[in-house]
């Protein structure tokens, strides 16, 4: 918090355009989740493949493929599609795809479902992203990743365990992500095979990603700590700019993961209820959640700045403090992000700061850098007004999430 007596007072709408940073390169520039066409610097006619991923950047299959995409650096487009834990499934994309099912993939003119059919496909399109998936040790550690995978949804997503089967769950976990680290030791460098990522560690980036978020607000388990070679090679991934494109912040995945997983559990008594708290109010968790270079923050303020400029009309409208009650408070909290000072918002604000708080999710709308930024802006701010909180955020599903509003394109 910043000392109480220098508040200033909120910038203009006009006044923080200014500050904000211009649009990157979508297409051609650094991975991000606003794209909706990649060409890293070939020509459009270069494009074989459309990939098929959900609004949000909350499918951890799509995570899979986008990932493999851009390292490779494969031509795509890209084309959004609605899961339906958080609204209605696109009539299009039914008459495609009749499942509704996500990931899918077109590469030149034929339709490819399920992702691990999906990197096959485009291991034989374009070359391996070094060992070849069906080679016997990338199936080896494909088989591991679903043992992991296993292992951490029994001890999220079974409600009702004992303590004492709590403890077996925890430790059923521990015992196979410690292979998962053998798998790493093995190796001089922090990564699987070779001295470079390659796709067998894609395989495993989108659960790891979180089971580091949901254990440590779950269970109150801290991955990265209990498992260094886990940590080391998470670390090595966020000094790319690549994966930092497709990352998503612990305050995003443990809200969510309930609606798509059916359910997520509190270990009963919870070994650190702080770390929830701490990712609730916005803050993250530091180095725990993610060890970006510093490079990697510079200039996020603005880039959050420009985001949320962007969507202003629609972010006011749908603020339940209604568009004119919220625009000086937002004002308050944008100059707050920018100037790193306190700036009152008006009274009776809190609640609809800490919706919006709530509501920013990593990647689609920004970097986890600016978001972080952005949600401890906005609790700063309305700490300044008080303690009210918003409706909780949903469980079952987050049709709250809708992104109809949002869409710009039909
Ligand atoms: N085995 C499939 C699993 C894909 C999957 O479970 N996709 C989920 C999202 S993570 C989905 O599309 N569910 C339908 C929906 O949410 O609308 C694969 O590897 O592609």
């Amino acid at each position: 918090m910043f000392p109480p007596s220098d508040p200033i007072e909120p910038l203009s709408w006009q006044a923080l355009s200014a500050l904000a940073r211009s649009e990157p390169d979508r297409v051609n520039g650094d991975t991000n989740a606003q794209a909706t066409l990649r060409l890293f610097g070939s020509d459009r006619e270069a494009v074989r493949v459309t990939l098929y991923r959900d609004h949000h950047a909350w499918c951890p299959y799509c995570q899979k493929i986008w990932l493999w995409l851009e390292f490779q650096r494969i031509p795509y487009r890209i084309r959004k599609v609605t899961m339906r834990c958080y609204g209605r499934k696109e009539p299009w994309y039914l008459s495609k795809v009749p499942s509704g099912i996500l990931p899918a993939l077109e590469l030149d003119g034929d339709l490819i479902t399920e992702s691990d059919r999906i990197l096959l496909a485009l291991e034989d399109a374009f070359g391996p992203f070094g060992l070849p998936l069906q080679s016997s040790a990338a199936l080896e550690l494909r088989q591991l990743e679903r043992l992991l995978f296993r292992a951490w949804c029994l001890w999220l997503c079974s409600p009702g365990l004992s303590p004492r089967q709590q403890r077996q769950a925890r430790s059923q976990f521990q015992s196979t992500a410690s292979r998962f680290e053998r798998a790493l030791d093995q190796q001089e460098g922090p990564w699987l095979d070779r001295a470079e990522p390659t796709g067998v560690d894609l395989v495993f980036i989108p659960y790891v990603e979180r089971m580091n978020a949901s254990l440590a607000y779950y269970k109150g388990f801290q991955l990265r700590r209990e498992h260094p070679a886990i940590d080391r090679w998470l670390k090595a991934l966020e000094q790319l700019e690549v994966y930092r494109g497709t990352q998503s912040d612990f305050h995003t995945h443990v809200h969510d993961l309930p609606p798509q997983m059916g359910g997520c559990w509190f270990d009963d008594p919870l070994e650190d209820a702080a770390l929830c708290q701490r990712i609730d109010r916005g803050d993250g968790l530091g180095d725990d959640e993610a060890c970006w270079p510093s490079s990697a923050w510079a200039g996020m303020e603005s880039v959050a700045l420009a985001r949320v400029l962007r969507h202003r009309d629609k972010l006011l409208r749908s603020n339940p403090l209604g568009a004119t009650a919220f625009d000086q408070p937002l004002r308050s909290a944008l100059t707050r992000l920018v100037h790193g000072t306190n700036c009152s918002p008006n009274s009776g604000s809190a609640a609809g700061l800490r919706h919006l708080r709530d509501r920013i999710s990593v990647p689609r709308d920004m970097p986890l850098a600016a978001g972080r930024l952005l949600r401890q802006a906005l609790e700063g701010t309305a700490a300044l007004d008080g303690e009210a909180q918003p409706a909780p955020l949903p469980t079952r599903d987050r049709f709250d999430q809708t992104p109809e509003p949002f869409l710009t394109t039909p």
